[in-house]
């Protein structure tokens, strides 16, 4: 865009989104920010246009977890600020950047209960790390600098830009600013040796992994340097695709359907490094296992905020930048650095050790869990598909052909469900970033993910799975995935019930379902009604050709799988 004065205040905040980095905008049109619209039209941002703003506030969340660049999403006053909510929620609860600008009535008119009026911090201010208002077109570059800071900085998290009507439309006397130089700190001298001690004396150090701020070449490094180090690796909920499943170390995911072997390892460790993340409820299944161990948290928020339990180092840094210092002081292996800072492969016979410490071999604790992992990893199959007579799709071999035939570069996404765990328990990821859930167990994120995913990688594979639930809670997106040509494929779940609800009714309330049962429509016609391809499965046997179809198709593909009601996840 023409950078020379005067703009208007709207045509200013989109020159800064530019100088920024930022490539797409997810929104959904309004009367109230028609400046900001008109910006767009010659700028080099794309506006994705989306069908919902809870879709397109998703898919500017995903956008920022796997980029690091805060997601940018669009929305109006009242109705598309209060649709837009539940992204905020997540990327505050999953500590994820994003910035929503959010249209507002003109000033003039505030405090009258005016047509589609809210009170935008009132609404926002409890679930964001900062809400701004841009009540001076002159402060629009500075405004929008300082969400874009605040969303990155120490604990990444949305923050709210309220953009009333008229101000947006006024010349604004600013000119874009650079985009202000991030301080992060950096670990103390000493910080990586007292580390490196605390693991030598550990019997069982467990390196645990989440948050955001990775990198592939981070992803790399501490794969390599945790393996050298002899530590265990579990991923955190829904933030496990920091290190490469296939690294031997790797021993399973925490929360929500964790294996057996994950608790355990996390259980019996005597040293827990939490890198990105920290000691949760969810981590801790309710705060019962691994609660009482000695505790590094290495992450960028100085408050550790949500952390329980004991800390006995804190490494108060990002993630990346910890992989950094590794390289430096670790003597961990060497790998090449490039000129704008990032790690690359090690170049042939650059596989030397910098440092004093030889790899450790593998101790027996780790290659013993990860065998155990291994096995439960593997699905059981040739089992009943139903609890009664009739046949119906079984998901764990489904599953056996969703692995073999996704590629390893695939992306996965999946909102929240029971029929996550097929995903979690079954698809290894392969680095950074190939995973997108909620972390805060929100439903319907699946899909707008996948579209994200699609657009900022389209040479990538994108895989969604889905329950019937949860594909409603956002399906009209399959309109955004069909109008922008995203390759992605999904397969639906549909078992007629909200199931995970029903589990908890069946072992709380037995025999008194209520409010759980569903009827759904045809998702595979809905598919093709969107413009993709859809296909139904109804016996097991015919879901590999059918996978295979959906995932050649150029475009969105949906397989529909009809599961049976009373089967609520993977064969234990
Ligand atoms: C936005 C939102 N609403 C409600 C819930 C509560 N909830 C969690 S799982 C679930 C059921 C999901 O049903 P479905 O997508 O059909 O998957 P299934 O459990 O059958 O595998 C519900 C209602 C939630 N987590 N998020």
């Amino acid at each position: 865009m023409d950078n020379s004065s005067p703009l208007s205040a709207g045509h200013l905040l989109v020159n800064e989104l530019e100088a920024h980095g930022v490539q797409r905008s997810y929104l959904v049109p309004g009367e109230s920010y028609l400046d900001v619209l008109d910006g767009l039209h010659d700028s080099t941002i794309t506006p994705i246009v989306c069908r919902q703003e809870g879709g397109a506030g998703y898919m500017a969340v995903a956008e920022g977890r796997m980029t690091g660049v805060p997601g940018i999403a669009m929305v109006t006053r009242g109705p598309g600020a209060s649709n837009v909510m539940v992204s905020i929620h997540t990327a505050y609860q999953d500590a994820t950047p994003l910035v929503v600008f959010v249209g507002l009535i003109p000033i003039a008119q505030r405090g009258r209960e005016s047509f589609q009026e809210f009170d935008v911090n009132g609404w926002f201010s409890t679930t964001t790390k900062k809400v701004l208002t841009l009540d001076d077109p002159d402060k629009a570059a500075e405004v929008v600098t300082d969400a874009m800071h605040t969303a990155v900085t120490g604990r990444p998290g949305p923050v709210v830009v309220g953009l009333p009507e008229e101000i947006l439309a006024k010349a604004s006397s600013g000119t874009a600013l650079p985009p202000r130089t991030h301080g992060s700190a950096a670990p103390y001298a000493g910080d990586v040796t007292e580390l490196r001690a605390r693991i030598l004396q550990a019997d069982r150090p467990v390196l645990i992994i989440g948050g955001e701020d990775w990198s592939p070449a981070t992803s790399r490094r501490i794969a390599q340097w945790s393996r050298d180090r002899g530590l265990g690796v579990i991923g955190t909920f829904r933030a496990y695709d920091g290190v490469d499943h296939d690294s031997p170390n790797f021993l399973g995911i925490l929360g929500f359907g964790a294996s057996e072997v994950a608790k355990k390892t996390f259980d019996e460790a005597d040293l827990h490094i939490f890198l990105g993340c920290v000691r949760t409820d969810v981590a801790t299944n309710g705060f019962t296992i691994g609660t009482d161990v000695k505790t590094v948290v290495i992450g960028p928020d100085a408050d550790a905020h949500g952390h329980f339990g004991s800390l006995d180092q804190h490494i108060v840094t990002p993630v990346n930048r910890f992989a950094q210092a590794l390289f430096t002081e670790d003597g961990a292996r060497a790998y090449s650095v490039s000129s704008d800072g990032s790690i690359d492969e090690p170049a042939a016979g650059d596989e030397h050790l910098t440092g004093n410490d030889e790899p450790v071999p593998l101790p027996e604790w780790i290659r013993d869990a990860r065998a155990e992992l291994d096995e439960w990893r593997v699905p059981i199959t040739g089992g009943p598909t139903s609890a009664g007579d009739a046949s119906f799709v079984d998901m764990d071999e489904a599953f056996v052909h969703v692995r073999e035939l996704l590629p390893d570069n695939a992306i996965i996404t999946y909102g929240a469900g029971n029929f996550s765990g097929w995903a979690t328990r079954f698809l290894p990821t392969h680095g950074f970033p190939s995973a997108l859930g909620p972390r805060n167990g929100s439903m319907g994120f699946g899909l707008p993910a996948a579209v994200a995913a699609g657009l900022v990688h389209p040479e990538r594979a994108v895989f969604c799975i889905a329950g019937d639930g949860d594909f409603l809670m956002n399906g009209q997106e399959l309109a955004t995935a069909a109008q922008y040509g995203v390759n992605l494929t999904v397969v639906v779940n549909d078992n007629s019930v909200y199931g995970t609800i029903l589990g908890h009714q069946d072992r709380e309330y037995p025999g008194r379902a209520t409010g759980t049962a569903l009827r759904s429509p045809d998702f595979a016609a809905l598919a093709t009604a969107f413009g993709g391809l859809g296909l139904t499965v109804e016996r097991t046997e015919d879901f590999r050709e059918a996978f295979e179809k959906a995932l050649a198709h150029e475009g969105p593909a949906l397989v529909r799988c009809l599961t049976d009601p009373a089967i609520r996840g993977a064969r234990v």
